[in-house]
């Protein structure tokens, strides 16, 4: 008889617990009923608030992103604010069917590339600037908009405008002044303008174009405009659109040695030498991993920065002289061309400049990277570091060719250096090589400054030899070198050097070397190059603006001129060679 009882007592319970359920809710029921209809209003609003905080808010407060203000308040962007944006660009670039390739397809789920985002960088993204804040920022900004008006009335969408015939050039065909002016004019607070460039960006940037461009060039303003602007501005359309150029770029690292061939066709995929010979240039193979590694850590696909790495890694294992190198390097043997020229100028600049960043980027922990920068920079005090004879100038001479003889010359191009000296030596690398960039940043203001229209050629030539002529002096210009394309090499020294001393002589510089650009270089439809710098009757004006006005000039003047050194915070942003910044990363 026990089954009946173990029956009996389940039911039992059963029983009760839906009797005491039963009396619960009649009480509850009868309680309420009791309430006043405002009581039962105020409950019913209560109810309604926890719903609306339980379905709204909870969700995105799990998951945010840090972004800067420009006074580098920290203010979150939420997950839904990204996904509304997100959603604009994902049907943009269907539109415009840029979406063809496999690799790329990956990226369809911009969910997916936020999570991988929050989850890996938490990286600074989405700053606001709020435009120019003294009179010397406004000059500028007008400046900029004199350029940037005329190029979009009379070279919209090419590569460079004409200012004096209100025509343009085209290089490479992608429209290199609006990439190049992107994070430009973002900083500068130029919303309206910003708008307009970045929806020709999202509507007429196409790379699947069968031309063959350089590899380096197009890495530098396309690539790194495209990542800076992205990383500033959180826009996905820019990191999307630099995903399919870094593809249509990769094929020029299928080398032997995995060094690349200078140019590729962006519309084949196929990659070759220079037309003028077999070389690459080495400041070119090894200026390409910054951009091409945040490709990697923005896109989380590696196959970018693999095939920079590589190249920095195998340069490094090759001979140099005392950490220098020779200017040229066969893509196939991967082999420096022996005894080709020993410069900081053209073609050897910027392998100096990516090693302090490259080191810098990846949050100081790749050794090799800092130990090539001070063995090089040993030995440009060991064997290019000279002085004038008169005025004891100190500047960085060249080693030519086989016989390695000095020559005592320096581009404008290499008024870069005093700045990167400036920004190792600010990461603890040496005190010394502190000193040394003030040293030579008094000798490229001088190449302005002895110059009637106070703008420095293109190479300078130097006096070291003493001499009994009381009128001997330090510096001279050829007249094929005496052309000024409006470079920003001394404007970017120039804004370090502010940056890290505060002291307003380096302002002032700038601002000198402004009104000379202003004197000579401004005409009626924007700003030219000139032909000669030593003539303030004739200047011979080139009728070009190259991007890098927009890009680089304006842009270290405008930063220059932040009298509080706060718009870019130089411990977790790092200027590409074209000006664009880019995250620091911690490794
Ligand atoms: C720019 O394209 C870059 O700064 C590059 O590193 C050197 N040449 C020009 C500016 O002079």
């Amino acid at each position: 008889m026990l089954p009946p009882k173990n029956d009996y007592i389940s039911l039992n319970i059963n029983d009760q617990s839906s009797t005491s359920t039963r009396e619960t809710s009649k009480s509850l029921w009868r309680k309420w009923n009791q309430l006043s209809r405002f009581q039962r209003t105020i409950l019913y609003l209560l109810l309604i608030t926890m719903i609306f905080i339980f379905f709204n808010i909870l969700p995105n407060t799990k998951k945010t992103k840090i972004t800067f203000t420009n006074d580098n308040t920290i203010i979150p962007i939420t997950k839904k604010q990204i996904n509304n944006n997100n959603n604009d660009d994902i049907n943009m670039i269907n539109n415009n069917q840029v979406i063809d390739e496999p690799e790329f397809q990956q990226y369809n789920n911009i969910n997916d590339i936020e999570d991988e985002k929050i989850q890996d960088n938490n990286k600074p993204i989405g700053i606001k600037f709020t435009g120019p804040k003294n009179k010397r920022q406004i000059a500028v900004v007008n400046a900029f908009k004199h350029s940037w008006n005329n190029y979009c009335k009379y070279a919209w969408g090419h590569d460079n405008i004409k200012p004096i015939s209100r025509s343009y050039s085209d290089w490479f065909g992608l429209g290199l002044t609006i990439v190049d002016s992107l994070d430009t004019m973002y900083i500068m607070g130029l919303n309206d303008d910003f708008n307009k460039a970045k929806k020709w960006i999202n509507n007429s940037l196409i790379f699947n174009i069968d031309k063959d461009v350089n590899l380096f060039e197009v890495t530098i303003r396309v690539l790194g405009g495209l990542l800076g602007i992205y990383h500033l501005s959180g826009d996905k359309l820019f990191l999307n659109k630099a995903i399919d150029l870094g593809d249509r770029m990769l094929p020029a690292f299928t080398t032997k040695s995995g060094v690349p061939y200078s140019d590729v066709n962006l519309g084949t995929k196929s990659a070759h030498s220079p037309k003028w010979g077999p070389d690459s240039s080495t400041s070119e193979v090894t200026s390409l991993q910054l951009e091409f590694r945040d490709l990697s850590r923005s896109s989380g696909q590696p196959r970018f920065e693999a095939a920079v790495a590589k190249v920095s890694e195998h340069v490094h294992n090759l001979e140099k002289k005392d950490g220098l190198v020779p200017i040229f390097i066969n893509a196939n043997t991967g082999l420096f061309r022996e005894y080709s020229t020993i410069t900081l100028g053209a073609r050897g600049d910027s392998y100096y400049e990516y090693l302090l960043k490259q080191y810098l980027q990846t949050g100081q922990k790749i050794d090799y990277l800092r130990d090539d920068y001070m063995l090089a920079i040993h030995g440009i005090q060991k064997h290019l570091v000279k002085k004038t004879a008169k005025n004891k100038y100190v500047f960085i001479a060249e080693l030519i060719g086989t016989s390695r003889e000095m020559k005592p010359k320096m581009d404008h191009l290499v008024c870069y250096l005093p700045g990167t000296l400036a920004l190792g030596s600010h990461n603890g690398l040496s005190d010394e090589h502190m000193e040394l960039a003030k040293e030579l940043t008094k000798t490229c203001y001088q190449t302005y400054a002895i110059q009637p229209t106070f703008l420095a050629p293109e190479i300078t030539y130097f006096n070291v030899q003493s001499s009994d002529d009381d009128n001997q002096m330090d510096m001279y210009v050829k007249t094929t070198d005496a052309h000024n394309l409006l470079r920003p090499e001394f404007i970017e020294t120039l804004f370090y050097m502010w940056y890290f001393t505060g002291n307003k002589t380096y302002q002032d510089w700038g601002w000198q070397i402004f009104q000379a650009f202003e004197n000579y270089t401004r005409v009626d439809y924007g700003y030219t190059s000139i032909g000669n710098v030593r003539n303030t009757q004739n200047v011979r004006p080139r009728d070009m603006t190259e991007s890098f006005w927009f890009g680089e000039t304006l842009k270290y003047l405008y930063l220059l001129f932040d009298d509080e050194r706060k718009l870019i915070d130089l411990d977790k942003w790092v200027f590409n060679s074209e000006g664009h910044p880019l995250p620091i990363y911690d490794s």
